[in-house]
């Protein structure tokens, strides 16, 4: 047996496996049945005691006393010491690169049209006033999903963007929320940050939506208080798929699998190909490279969620991989915008040879919170516009207003609302 980097025994991972789009989409289903009753105690306590429930939670189940849950400018600061200027530097690019693309998805914040003479139509969009970031801690520690979401909410015109992450928080995770503009942060994780952030504590107030990956007790959370709360939708473990043709370089196909591999036991892989040669010289690479990698043994535990599909030809093999409706989805193959063209599900696509998933993860500007678990059939990733909302306007003229009467008197009449009609007739249109 060999060693892995950080010196635990490594298990070899076992070759990987052919599997079907059914074997997938039951492996990513989300298990959440057993933490719901949990989940459901927390937010009874959160919304009896509110800090003090708060307070217990944090000392049962991440083991810290907590006396104040709001983050200090002074330890902001303090962050910054401990941080090198190189990593403040390239958190403060990568935030540019957010910002950048997310501006590009506003939406005016407003646009009229006269659709016919004196009946002028539009639409009026609005940011939300307070949303509340969830980044997870331990393990998946993560300043970019910082960055990730309160630039997105930021750059949508949030006007309180709070945060809220569990334990001794990490000064890089400190400096990239400060950088992103975060407004409050609050150290304070697991389903009772979601609730707190729902409910509002004596010392969080609540907001209006919550957004951010967690693990299934912050995702049953949002699930659970949807009726009070807006949610982005849930995001579980990562995934990566890649559609492949023979033109594909496998050691890029491996690295990109792998590379989402890393991100913990539960994460999954596939690889969809009309190339039967394909998974064995990618299997080989993944073999290659592996062996430099700290994080092989987490890999290895991935790899048994994973595995490759062949199809017998690109038409059948995209439409397996709307089937998997991936988080992320890299196309390998000769003609690559024909195949991007007639995918329909996939929460973030990475077109070509040199656009590894890691562009998106950090640096090119897109946003990495994305559905996972087959939910990519029916959400979007975060986008400025979860961020917003939007009112019709209309204004009619009088000329405007006749022209629409006959309609108006017609339908109430037929759903007996002799009032609506009335509202029409008294302004002698
Ligand atoms: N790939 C993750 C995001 C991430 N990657 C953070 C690196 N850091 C989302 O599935
Ligand atoms: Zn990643």
């Amino acid at each position: 047996m060999a060693k892995a980097a950080n010196d635990q025994e490594f298990v070899e991972p076992e070759k990987w496996k052919e599997i079907d789009e059914e074997y997938w989409i039951q492996n990513r289903m989300s298990k959440t049945d057993e933490v719901k009753e949990t989940v459901e105690g927390i937010i009874e306590q959160v919304r009896k005691d509110g800090d003090k429930a708060l307070r217990e939670l944090t000392k049962k189940f991440d083991k810290v006393d907590v006396e104040r849950f709001a983050v200090s400018r002074e330890e902001i600061e303090a962050a910054y010491e401990e941080v090198d200027q190189e990593v403040v530097d390239e958190l403060e690019n990568a935030a540019f690169n957010i910002q950048r693309f997310h501006r590009m998805q506003l939406p005016p914040d407003m646009w009229t049209t006269e659709v016919e003479p004196g009946i002028t139509l539009g639409v009026k969009s609005t940011p939300l006033n307070r949303v509340g970031c969830y980044i997870p801690g331990g393990l998946a520690s993560y300043p970019s999903t910082a960055l990730m979401t309160v630039v997105a909410a930021k750059t949508a015109g949030v006007d309180e963007v709070i945060c809220c992450t569990p334990g001794q928080i990490n000064p890089a995770v400190l400096v990239a929320l400060d950088i992103a503009g975060c407004d409050e942060i609050y150290r304070v994780g697991g389903a009772q940050a979601i609730a707190a952030m729902a409910l509002g504590t004596e010392s969080i107030e609540k907001v209006q939506k919550i957004v951010g990956p967690g693990n299934r007790f912050v995702t049953e959370a949002k699930i659970l208080l949807q009726d009070i709360v807006g949610i982005d939708f849930p995001a579980g473990p990562s995934e990566a798929a890649v559609l492949a043709d023979s033109s594909a370089v496998p050691e890029f196909v491996a690295a990109d699998l792998v590379a989402q591999g890393e991100h913990g036991p539960s994460s999954a892989f596939v690889l969809v190909t009309d190339d039967p040669s394909l998974p064995d010289k990618v299997w080989e690479q993944m073999m290659i490279q592996l062996k430099d990698e700290p994080r092989r043994d987490i890999i290895a535990q991935s790899m048994k969620n994973s595995g490759y599909i062949v199809a017998k030809d690109m038409e059948l093999a995209i439409e397996i991989m709307n089937g998997v409706a991936p988080e992320h989805l890299c196309i390998e193959v000769k003609d690559p915008m024909d195949v991007l063209s007639k995918i329909r599900n996939a929460g973030s696509i990475f077109v070509g040879p040199y656009t590894p998933i890691a562009a998106g993860d950090y640096a090119s500007g897109t946003n990495h919170v994305l559905p996972t678990s087959g939910y990519a059939t029916m959400c979007s990733g975060l986008t400025v516009s979860m961020f917003r909302k939007t009112s019709t306007v209309q204004m009619l003229t009088k000329e405007g207003l006749a022209a629409l009467a006959p309609t108006i008197n017609t339908l109430a009449g037929v759903e007996g609302l002799h009032a609506h009609a009335n509202s029409v007739k008294i302004r002698n249109a």
